[in-house]
């Protein structure tokens, strides 16, 4: 098998770029040492998390001279995410760290505003284009044109998979003069640079690796050193329509993003089997009530991606019982599941200080983090233990120790990689005053005629209800460092008949993270409902596609059909 090679340097999920090479025909050989970097002919650096944080790794590891040699001497290099970033002058996120500086600018935070007074989620997470290609033929050799060809795979209505607060600002002909081919993304009101290239040099600001059918597209052309080719067609699921909806402005560029969830647990017979339940009992209601055993995890997330999930979530949901640095099976998932997947992974149940039962010794959050993130998981997402950490956060008055699992694994891995599945209840009350809670008047008062309703966050999966609710909660994870929250409602679990838009309207307001709607969805309706009236970010549904009632791709096809902007779909051939 023909080689490249990756530099392994930083903590994150290098295991599904290494899934994504070896599915294009590639080995990878590892660079572990800057002298192993003169041997290497074509090279990835791959990047996660903090600016700061790489350009430091890599420069006190004596890197960074090598890097910048191999890239004089000719040979291809190829940078991914901060891998990107490496490559510019510097970072916003770290004014005091210096970059390659091969291109002399810098790199800025996304403004939470557009200039309309409209609002964007920060970090950015979704699916984005890069493909509207700024290219100067005069100042390059390449004599192609760009508005017809594909740069690196690059298709002109393909999505590629982003997750940054920062990137590089993109103004007309700057990087062009200097012989760049450019594809930019736009959020909101700012282009930036989604993807650049220029002789050997090739990086994207957007996870290939994660990025399905198109991302691999892309990391072939890389590895087989194919920089112009002809595009790929793309449609959307099911259909033959185009996929361009430029009337879905509500977005701030990105598509409708899709989750599937799969809630895991061990069945009676000890197999983990994927469950669901409704408002969280997940046995049968028939004699024995055996654990409802709807598929195997690893199959089941395999089908989803193949229909166009943008994104697979796997929750432990009996993790707070066991220690889960002994649940190697949910490990296994991970693994197996990344190889065949290219779409980002979150996986959540048990992450916190906790015991081995092994050893005896503790194991903090972020080793069990550790653990699932070395296993093939984008994101790890904390129930349980983020109320607890917000309730003493509320109770140390807003004062941030630096301990909690959000911090030290948001410190190591970025915030992006943190996800906080929130649990609430409905609790009914005659009067807003009746309670210290933020209340909304509800449209659907309660058997005694109550309107006012505040959402009270639980644990353990919804076993015990704690005097909190998910406005505090949300607010205080924000500001731990959260990436994102995925909103659960338990009364709305597994009943089929739509999402909570009042809960997700006040979450909505009160944090400027991505909000994942959950619970309720029964149809394909439910999703086009929560991205209308609500501005939430993307949208998840479990049941109706494990009972097999519709696909992720109907999904898509309904949306798509209603105007609104989803990923296209499309076919990787190795
Ligand atoms: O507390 O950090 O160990 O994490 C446990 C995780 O397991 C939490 O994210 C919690 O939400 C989840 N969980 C615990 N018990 C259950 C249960 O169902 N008995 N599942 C559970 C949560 C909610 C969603 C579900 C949506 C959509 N499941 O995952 O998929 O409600 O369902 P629907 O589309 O069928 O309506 P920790």
């Amino acid at each position: 098998m023909p080689k490249v090679h990756l530099l392994d340097y930083v903590a994150g999920n290098i295991r599904s770029l290494v899934n994504a090479i070896e599915k294009c025909g590639y080995e990878v050989d590892w660079i572990r040492r800057p002298e192993d970097v003169k041997n290497a002919e074509k090279i990835i650096l791959p990047g996660v998390g903090h600016f700061g944080h790489c350009l430091s790794s890599l420069a006190s590891a004596g890197y960074l001279p090598a890097i910048q040699e191999h890239i004089s001497s000719g040979k291809p290099f190829f940078g991914i995410c901060v891998g990107l970033q490496a490559l510019f002058a510097g970072s916003e996120e770290a004014p005091s760290t210096q970059g390659l500086n091969v291109i002399p600018t810098h790199l800025r935070r996304f403004n939470p505003s557009n200039k309309d007074g409209s609002k964007k989620s920060v970090p950015c997470i979704g699916w984005n284009d890069a493909s509207i290609l700024h290219h100067d033929s005069a100042a390059s050799t390449s004599a192609s044109d760009a508005s017809s060809k594909s740069f690196y795979g690059l298709n002109p209505t393909s999505k590629y998979y982003y997750v940054h607060s920062y990137a590089a600002p993109y103004t007309p002909g700057q990087l062009e003069k200097e012989g760049w081919t450019v594809a930019t993304a736009t959020y909101g009101d700012e282009t930036y640079v989604g993807a650049i290239g220029r002789g050997n040099i090739f990086a994207t600001q957007f996870h290939p690796e994660k990025s399905g059918a198109a991302g691999l597209r892309v990391i072939k052309a890389f590895l087989q050193g194919q920089v112009w080719s002809d595009t790929t067609p793309t449609s959307l699921p099911g259909t033959s329509l185009p996929t361009n909806f430029a009337s879905d402005a509500s977005t701030n560029g990105l598509t409708r993003r899709i989750i599937a969830c799969l809630d895991v647990r061990t069945n009676d017979a000890g197999d983990l089997v994927v469950t669901k339940g409704d408002q969280y009992d997940v046995r049968e209601k028939t004699a024995g009530s055996q654990v409802r055993n709807l598929g195997k995890p690893v199959d089941m997330a395999r089908k989803y991606y193949t229909q166009g999930a943008d994104e697979v979530t796997f929750l432990n949901i009996t993790s707070f019982r066991d220690c889960p640095v002994a649940d190697l099976p949910m490990l296994e998932i991970l693994r197996r599941t990344s190889e065949t997947v290219f779409v980002p992974l979150t996986i959540g149940g048990g992450i916190r200080d906790t015991l081995d039962p092994s050893t005896g010794k503790n194991v903090s959050a972020l080793d069990v983090a550790k653990l699932y993130f070395a296993s093939g998981a984008d994101k790890v997402s904390i129930g349980s233990d983020a109320v607890i950490a917000a309730e003493e956060y509320l109770a140390n008055n807003r004062q941030l120790t630096g301990k909690t699992g959000i911090e030290t694994i948001s410190a190591a891995y970025g915030r992006q990689a943190v996800v906080v599945s929130v649990d609430p209840k409905r609790v009914y009350v005659k009067d807003p005053n009746d309670t210290p809670h933020q209340t909304v008047k509800t449209k659907f008062p309660d058997a005694e005629g109550r309107e006012y309703v505040w959402f009270a966050c639980t644990i353990k999966g919804g076993r015990e209800t704690r005097d909190l609710d998910v406005v505090q909660l949300v607010t205080a994870v924000e500001a731990m460092g959260v990436g994102e929250i995925l909103l659960n409602a338990i009364d709305r679990d597994g009943q089929n008949s739509g999402y909570d838009l009042e809960l997700i309207g006040m979450v909505k307001g009160s944090v400027s993270v991505p909000v994942i709607a959950s619970s309720g969805a029964g149809n394909p309706g439910h999703f086009e409902e929560v991205f209308r009236r609500t501005d939430v970010d993307a949208a998840l549904g479990a049941g109706m596609f494990h009972r097999g009632e519709y696909t992720v791709a109907q999904v898509k096809e309904h949306l798509g059909q209603a105007g609104l902007l989803v990923r296209p779909f499309e076919e990787f051939e190795p």
